[in-house]
């Protein structure tokens, strides 16, 4: 019989029962308002709202992916997060997780659908083929494009966890030949939150789905409808790097004097400038490191136009600057400001070292 939802107790009930104090949820709440930037009040009404909740029903369908992001949540070296968020959420239905399979599987999402009609959160991972009625990914005999719709149509809200979920990402990639979109293009009546990221942030999808159990409503977006605590910033903005950019130091290949420097690795094609994410701050594997840490430029996963917009290896001002149109606003602004403000780094340093080789003179 598949578990409905009714009659379930209070989230402070279940987390009690498996010896989770009440102290640590109040942890737990502070280092998601921590996270999300919520004032520090926030915490203890995250924590109470939290206790009294009923766990959160989650739907997750997986469409055209490679697991990576279920991969992301469930690997996430950080304790906190993997188990407080399945303690949170009720995840009534997901391919990659559930014991059930075949026709118990299907009855599973349905009786969830049933008993939590208008209330249960939608998680999809991965892009929804649409060409020839979506009919190159399929699921129980119907078509990635039928169950999201039919899914959707009940939800409370969708999150689409990952760039091909948020923008199409690899499986929309030329050719493209199973007509890949994103859910936000078959989803038009709901809100939809873009998690993006290949694969995204665990803590982003945990934070964003903690955020609606609390407050009942969605976090602040940005206009890619992705919650602005995580992809506020630019990879760039917070990069450890950033001070060597500002300096006009820079790599300018991957084992030359300036990679064992450290220097900023713009010119062996970094995307940090115009990728918005919280790698640089969160970053991975429970905060050891993030690809620009490991010595490898950001490839700009979590944007729309990855995997297409290529040119991993080339600088931004030749790789990306002629085809800005496929940029967004902000991306491409902070692209021309940055290479402004390479070009007169640039031009310091050189004065300085003109003025530095000049003799006779001093500082
Ligand atoms: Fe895509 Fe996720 Fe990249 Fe993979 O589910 S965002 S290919 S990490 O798995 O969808």
């Amino acid at each position: 019989m598949p578990d409905t939802g009714q009659d379930r107790p209070t989230l402070g009930d279940s987390l009690a029962a498996r010896g989770i104090s009440r102290r640590s949820l109040l942890k737990y709440a502070g280092y998601l308002a921590g996270l999300m930037a919520l004032p520090p009040m926030a915490s203890r009404a995250m924590a109470e709202a939290l206790a009294g909740a009923g766990r959160q029903s989650v739907i997750w369908l997986s469409f055209q992916e490679c697991t990576g992001c279920v991969e992301s949540l469930t690997r996430s070296f950080s304790p906190t997060i993997e188990d407080m968020i399945f303690n949170l959420i009720s995840l009534d239905y997901s391919e990659t997780l559930m014991a059930a399979s075949g026709t118990a599987a299907e009855e599973a999402r349905l009786a969830a659908m049933e008993a939590n009609k208008g209330k249960f959160i939608l998680v999809v991972d991965g892009s929804v083929s649409t060409r020839d009625d979506g009919i190159y990914s399929t699921n129980a005999g119907k078509t990635n494009l039928a169950v999201l719709k039919e899914t959707a149509a009940e939800a409370a809200a969708v999150i689409s966890v990952g760039t091909c979920a948020a923008f199409g990402g690899i499986p929309a990639a030329r050719p493209n030949p199973t007509g890949a979109v994103p859910v936000s293009e078959i989803v038009t009546d709901k809100p939809v939150v873009n998690i993006s990221g290949c694969p995204p942030i665990p803590d982003a999808i945990a934070g964003t789905i903690a955020y609606f159990i609390t407050f009942g409503k969605l976090p602040e977006l940005d206009h890619l409808n992705r919650p602005r605590a995580f992809f506020g910033d630019s990879i760039h903005d917070r990069c450890y790097r950033r001070p060597y950019y500002d300096k006009g130091l820079f790599a300018k290949s991957f084992d030359d004097e300036g990679a064992r420097n450290g220097w900023c690795l713009y010119e062996v094609g970094c995307k940090g400038p115009v990728t918005y994410n919280a790698c640089a701050t969160l970053k991975w594997n429970g905060g050891v490191s993030f690809p620009i840490q490991s010595g490898h430029g950001c490839l700009g996963c979590s944007e729309p136009g990855f995997w297409d917009q290529g040119g991993f290896y080339k600088p931004l001002s030749a790789s990306v600057m002629g085809n800005n149109a496929v940029l967004g606003g902000a991306a491409a602004a902070g692209l021309v400001a940055g290479a402004a403000s390479v070009a007169m780094a640039r031009r310091r340093r050189a004065a300085a070292m003109a003025a530095a080789s000049k003799p006779g003179e001093t500082k």
